[in-house]
């Protein structure tokens, strides 16, 4: 076999009909293109998208020569593999149509043999504009989207990543381009096809079903040499034949190493090789593959709250901690290996095990998946439909998205992390399915596809995992009544959307929440990327236009009013805006974990950002940890101590909550002090938590205490000790935070340099209550151990902090700067200056 990689930056690309051309990259997007050569501006920055629009409204050709070589040519087959080419591409090699697709997430293969010739060729790939294709189509059949004001028109049209039209969190930027690799691929014989490896579980063992096809381009007999390692170790080795192309093998594991999420155990993975031998004993091909032996199913069951929804991984039940996962870049080619796997391990280190990959998105890249194997992030995965009615009953549409489906869920299938399919994001509950009103879509229309074709390719190419039409889904009873508490999943936007108080998530009593969140602000530094110093105003014209939710700025607002005092200043509010977002999905997390096992997942809307601005996420676009991001840490820690407030009768239930498989035997601590840090009452309750499950440990009555010192000048303090160490704190407020009467804390921190190589450690202290008191490094990207935390005098915490560059001790001391919520709200007069 030889290959001949096409990508690389020796290809050209200029708008159809012009002989200017300019620099091009591949794997790459016209906008990257145009941005590096200087033609347009960074779309991010400021209100530059607004500049951009005809680069989506145009066609585009890509063209680069390349040489083959007489060796190349001689093979009996020579193929151009496209993995993936965005969108509407006409592909010609030497002036011939080799080809034409129209599916973004497909990866489209050409026998090109007879264009080719010795020497050099040209390859070309001309896009045609998907924004005028899909306003044209859209003309001729009007079929409605959800949230047009942050999108182009006639995505839905197009299988083509949806919110590249724009979000109610993202840009407007119609890409077009070669997306993924390109290559030209010369065999003799035969190649191997898709491997699939099919499971079975018993005691003890694992045994695997593999299957081996060939493309066959020439009769001959062929072997598969098929070897599963452990490491290094071989486990198992078998030769097989292959008859009419295909041959299957069948392995045993005695005493497997099982694979599971994280937080459960490790995700161990064996290799599995597969050589494809020719009759003369030469290798044609070979795969390697990385298996994950595990069982994971979604099990729904009737039972007393109505029927269940959650999953199990090797027969255990576990609750989902996670969130919703978005394409991390507008432009897709700039997602690196590196930038992945920055944003996975933030998700792993806060103790997440499963994420949704959204419908309105991508097929992730294989690093993904990859990444969420070694992590132990389960992958709720979304067929790529979202928010809008699709042109079903059109038969071209449905043979090209169930080509897509098989392609993609062949691909998947390798991985241990998918957990779980689903048909789309939100069709069913934005009332897009309605028989009755025009241009949506007729259950006629839908089911055969959603119900029907999408469920019978998972059925078909990945048994074992399972699959629902929509996200959220009702699977008894009426079904457009989708946010149905008794079953299904859930996406619950009563805060934020219908603009509910916090408190409004404890009477969600609802199976899975696989959305619910919260808006905030990015980090000062963040912001900074896309404005000028006159900008840095929550109104201003550009922090309004990254601010794509018309709601959101008021909701945040809203919101603010009702929790905090007003901050002062720009920077103030936008930190405050992190810790308002936290604290509501906090209020969300700790209530679905006190209602363990009828509640058994929470994926919050969203993890990360497709650029920078203010959204949903937890982690910004350049990965930043949001405050959110450090609190979903505490509230998805396997064991946790949460106080259920009654600021009317001032009591507190203590809840421990377990979300792991074995019970745990500890003591919550609490310990009320006033406002300045004085302790009133304090005590201790052991407490034995069951597995996976929530332990109401006691009630503590504060009626006296408030009466004598005024609730608005309490806080409880809560601490879970096993084996004689904290694993669990939370604070406890009888009144909103902007009634609580604080003092200035006179945070301290001191910092010294660490035992890792380039780390530091800050101990921070306070002489009075600090509550949710965060570091910054001015100027330099950090990691904190942990961020956001409220301290009390007299209990200095340490924290490890590494800044991202290098940088010197003296440095750091400068540079550092800690705030807590009482600094938010501090007017500070400007010093004359004399
Ligand atoms: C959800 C998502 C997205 C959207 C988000 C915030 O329902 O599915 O479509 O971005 O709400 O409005």
């Amino acid at each position: 076999m030889q290959m001949l990689d096409l990508g690389g930056d020796r290809w050209t690309v200029a708008q159809k009909g012009s002989t200017e051309s300019i620099p091009a990259t591949v794997p790459g997007c016209i906008h990257t293109d145009l941005m590096a050569a200087g033609s347009i501006d960074d779309p991010f920055f400021r209100d530059n998208e607004l500049k951009q629009f005809w680069v989506g409204e145009t066609d585009w050709v890509y063209s680069r020569t390349f040489k083959a070589s007489r060796s190349l040519l001689a093979h009996d087959c020579v193929l151009l593999q496209c993995d993936g080419l965005d969108t509407l591409a006409k592909i010609e090699i030497n002036g011939r149509v080799v080809g034409r697709t129209d599916n973004m997430f497909r990866a489209w293969e050409f026998d090109v043999a007879r264009h080719l010739t010795t020497g050099v060729n040209e390859l070309r790939i001309t896009f045609a504009s998907p924004v005028v294709e899909g306003i044209r189509r859209d003309k001729a059949r009007r079929l409605e989207a959800v949230g047009d004001d942050t999108k182009l028109v006639g995505s839905n049209h197009l299988r083509k990543e949806q919110c590249n039209f724009g979000w109610d969190w993202g840009p407007m930027c119609a890409t077009s381009g070669i997306w993924r690799s390109i290559r030209l691929v010369a065999f003799n014989t035969a190649r191997l096809g898709g491997v699939e490896i099919r499971q079975r579980h018993a005691k003890n063992r694992a045994d695997l079903d593999i299957t081996v096809p060939a493309d066959v381009v020439k009769r001959s007999s062929l072997t598969a040499v098929v070897t599963l390692r452990d490491g290094k170790k071989i486990v198992a080795e078998e030769i097989v034949s292959l008859r009419k192309g295909r041959g299957r093998a069948a392995v045993t594991i005695k005493d497997p190493k099982l694979w599971w999420p994280n937080g459960m155990g490790a995700q161990h993975l064996y290799t599995l090789d597969v050589q494809l031998i020719g009759a003369d004993g030469k290798r044609l091909d070979r795969r390697q593959h990385r298996i994950g032996l595990r069982t994971i199913k979604n099990i729904r069951k009737n039972d007393r709250w109505g029927q269940s929804f959650y999953f199990e991984v090797n027969g255990q039940a576990f609750f989902a901690k996670g969130g919703n996962w978005i394409p991390a870049d507008a432009f897709q080619n700039r997602v690196t290996p590196e930038r992945y796997a920055d944003l996975l391990q933030s998700c792993a280190e806060a103790n997440m095990n499963m994420l949704r990959v959204w419908g309105g998105g991508i097929y992730e890249d294989d690093t993904f998946y990859d990444l969420c194997d070694e992590l132990g992030l389960m992958i709720w995965q979304d067929f790529m439909y979202a928010c809008a009615a699709y042109p079903t009953d059109d038969p071209a549409f449905f043979e090209n998205a169930k080509l897509e489906a098989v392609e993609n869920v062949k691909r998947l299938r390798q991985h241990p992390c998918i957990a779980f399919y689903c048909g789309n994001n939100e069709v069913e509950m934005c009332g897009l399915v309605k028989d009755d009103i025009p241009f949506r879509m007729t259950w006629a229309m839908y089911k055969p596809f959603f119900d029907t074709m999408l469920a019978g390719v998972v059925k078909k190419h990945h048994p074992g995992i399972d699959y629902i039409p929509s996200s959220q889904f009702s699977p008894t009873g009426d079904r457009r009544f989708s946010s149905n508490p008794a079953c299904g999943d859930a996406h619950v936007w009563n805060v934020w959307h219908l603009k509910e108080p916090f408190e409004w998530y404890r009477t969600s009593l609802h199976r899975f929440c696989s959305e619910y969140g919260f808006q905030s602000f990015p980090e000062p530094r963040t912001l900074e990327t896309f404005t000028v110093p006159e900008d840095r105003n929550l109104t201003s014209r550009v922090m309004e236009h990254h601010q794509r939710s018309g709601i959101g700025n008021s909701l945040i607002a809203h919101y603010m009013l009702s929790w905090f005092r007003m901050p002062v200043g720009f920077e103030n509010t936008i930190w405050l805006s992190q810790i308002q977002q936290g604290l509501a999905i906090k209020y969300a997390v700790e209530h679905w974990r006190r209602h363990m096992p009828r509640c058994m997942g929470s994926l919050y809307w969203q993890i990360n950002d497709t650029w920078p601005g203010p959204t949903w996420s937890s982690l910004d676009y350049f990965g930043r940890w949001k405050a959110l991001h450090y609190m979903a840490r505490a509230f998805y820690s396997p064991l946790l101590v949460t106080g259920l407030e009654d600021m009317d009768r001032k009591t507190v239930e203590l809840h421990v909550s377990n979300t792991t498989a074995a019970p745990a035997t500890g003591k919550v601590q609490w310990t009320l002090t006033t406002a300045a840090g004085k302790t009133v009452v304090d005590g201790r309750s052991p407490v034995r938590a069951k597995a996976n499950g929530n332990t109401r440990v006691t009630t503590l009555k504060l009626r006296d205490a408030a009466d004598q010192h005024g609730a608005g000048n309490l806080l409880l303090w809560l601490e879970l000790l096993v084996k004689g160490k904290v694993v669990s704190r939370n604070l406890v407020l009888l009144v909103r935070p902007k009634h609580i009467e604080l003092q200035d804390p006179k945070l301290r921190a001191t910092v010294r340099r660490g035992k890792r190589e380039g780390a530091y450690t800050v101990t921070l202290s306070a002489a009075r209550p600090a509550l949710w008191a965060w570091l910054e490094l001015e100027g330099f990207n950090a990691r904190f151990s942990d961020n956001f935390l409220s301290v009390r005098p007299g209990l200095p915490i340490t924290i490890e902090l590494t800044p991202s560059e290098e940088t010197t001790l003296a440095e750091v001391r400068k540079r550092l700067k800690v705030r807590s919520i009482f600094d938010t709200y501090q007017e500070r007069t400007n010093q004359l200056e004399h």
